[in-house]
């Protein structure tokens, strides 16, 4: 970590408090807001191979994390069922899909990788990440790509709205909302996405607005406008008063409900996507010099809405207004290494004093026995949690 005279701001931030920052993509203040309020600051690497132990994982660690990455390639029978039941488990448990694809090609290649073939990420992944060597149209044509996603998702969606214009107050039974009542959970999440063709022109989703049956149509009554549907999914998600809730630990029932109804008033995630890029690596011997780095962190900062942060082994927020977010993989529970060039650090090394925000953790969560998976997260999840309130009580002693 930087000698003290050097230490970022954001070192000694609650998540909370970071989330309220400007400088932050949508999705970066509500993944902060989100690690605030469900205190864990654990994402489990989910690297299993079929889509049935994708999903128990999910179930059995949603609880403890704050995302949920993946690798969609090496699960054999990836489908749609893969990404509807990924959909549903984030959003009742509250965490962020995140497909560790690391994108490295020219420009108009990952647009491709990143929207179309088996995986079409784009459609069901928050969060993506890419190595900057091929340049910078990574970022751009990422977020070019992420942009249209984004545009197509509401124009399906509006679609959807004003291909029921009657609808179906009757159908639903549920006479007492309108659009403007609509903007709940249900309507703006992830969940939405399931089947939305990200590449369907506005004929194409007025078809599938017609073969939908039922939620969506559901929501809308004869006299409102889709602008106001459409206004809940893509902006920056308002964020209520300032956190106040201090990040200590605590079990107690009031406490617990407290900040289940928080959850539920935060909602799903919205509708946006972001890109992690890979500024430093775990593994023994890997070429990503400072320099290279030191690129990454330049180019972030020259993309800030479409780039949330880094894959890195340390804080890179170093400027004023740097509020970045910082993932670290090769982490376990003791220093060590794997057979092929893994190395691990531990939660302490990483957040206390490394200072960055995410424990990613593989092996030492769904390598554990199926029966001890769920206490292995927890332990994970504690162990996260522990570093950064260490981390935060230093800062109140600098102070
Ligand atoms: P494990 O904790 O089992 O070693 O898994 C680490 C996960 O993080 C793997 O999915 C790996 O692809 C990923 N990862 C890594 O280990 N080091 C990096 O530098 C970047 C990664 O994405």
């Amino acid at each position: 970590m930087a000698p003290s005279s050097q230490r970022h701001p954001t070192l000694y931030q609650t998540y909370g408090e970071r989330s309220e920052q400007p400088n932050l993509t949508p999705l970066a203040s509500y993944l902060l807001r989100l690690i605030h309020l469900k205190r864990t600051n654990l994402c489990v690497s989910a690297d299993v191979n079929t889509t049935t132990e994708l999903l128990q994982l999910a179930e059995e660690v949603g609880e403890h994390i704050c995302v949920l990455k993946t690798h969609a390639d090496i699960i054999d029978d990836f489908s749609d069922r893969t990404i509807r039941g990924l959909n549903e488990i984030s959003r009742r448990k509250k965490f962020l899909i995140f497909e560790d694809r690391k994108f490295g090609d020219i420009g108009s290649t990952l647009q491709q990788q990143y929207t179309r073939g088996p995986l079409a990420i784009v459609k069901w992944a928050s969060l993506v990440n890419a190595a900057l060597f091929p340049g910078p149209a990574v970022i751009t044509a990422l977020a070019e790509a992420a942009q249209k996603a984004i545009a197509a998702h509401n124009t399906s969606v509006s679609t959807d709205i004003s291909a029921s214009p009657a609808a179906s107050l009757v159908d639903s039974g549920r006479d007492d909302e309108s659009v403007e009542g609509a903007s709940d959970d249900d309507d703006d999440d992830e969940d939405d996405d399931d089947d939305d063709d990200i590449d369907s022109d506005v004929a194409e989703a007025s078809d599938l607005a017609e073969d939908r049956k039922g939620r969506k149509q559901s929501v809308v009554s004869v006299s409102t406008t889709i602008s106001t549907k459409t206004e809940a999914i893509s902006p920056q998600p308002a964020l209520r008063p300032t956190l106040s809730r201090d990040s200590t630990q605590s079990s107690d029932a009031e406490e617990a409900e407290e900040v289940a109804a928080e959850l539920a008033e935060l909602g799903p995630p919205p509708f946006h996507r972001s890109l992690l890029l890979l500024a430093q690596m775990s593994s023994a011997g890997n070429l990503l010099t400072p320099d290279y780095t030191a690129q990454c962190v330049h180019h972030a900062r020259r993309n800030r809405d479409f780039v949330m942060g880094f894959i890195a082994q340390q804080s890179l927020n170093k400027e004023a207004g740097d509020n970045f977010i910082t993932m670290t993989p090769g982490v376990q529970l003791t220093q060590g290494g794997d057979a092929h060039g893994q190395q691990y650090n531990t939660p302490q090394k990483v957040i206390a004093e490394g200072g960055t925000d995410i424990i990613i953790v593989g092996r030492g969560v769904y390598g554990a026995p199926v029966s001890e998976r769920k206490a292995a997260a927890l332990k994970y999840r504690q162990a996260g949690w522990n570093a950064y309130q260490q981390r935060l009580r230093a800062g109140r002693q600098r102070r």
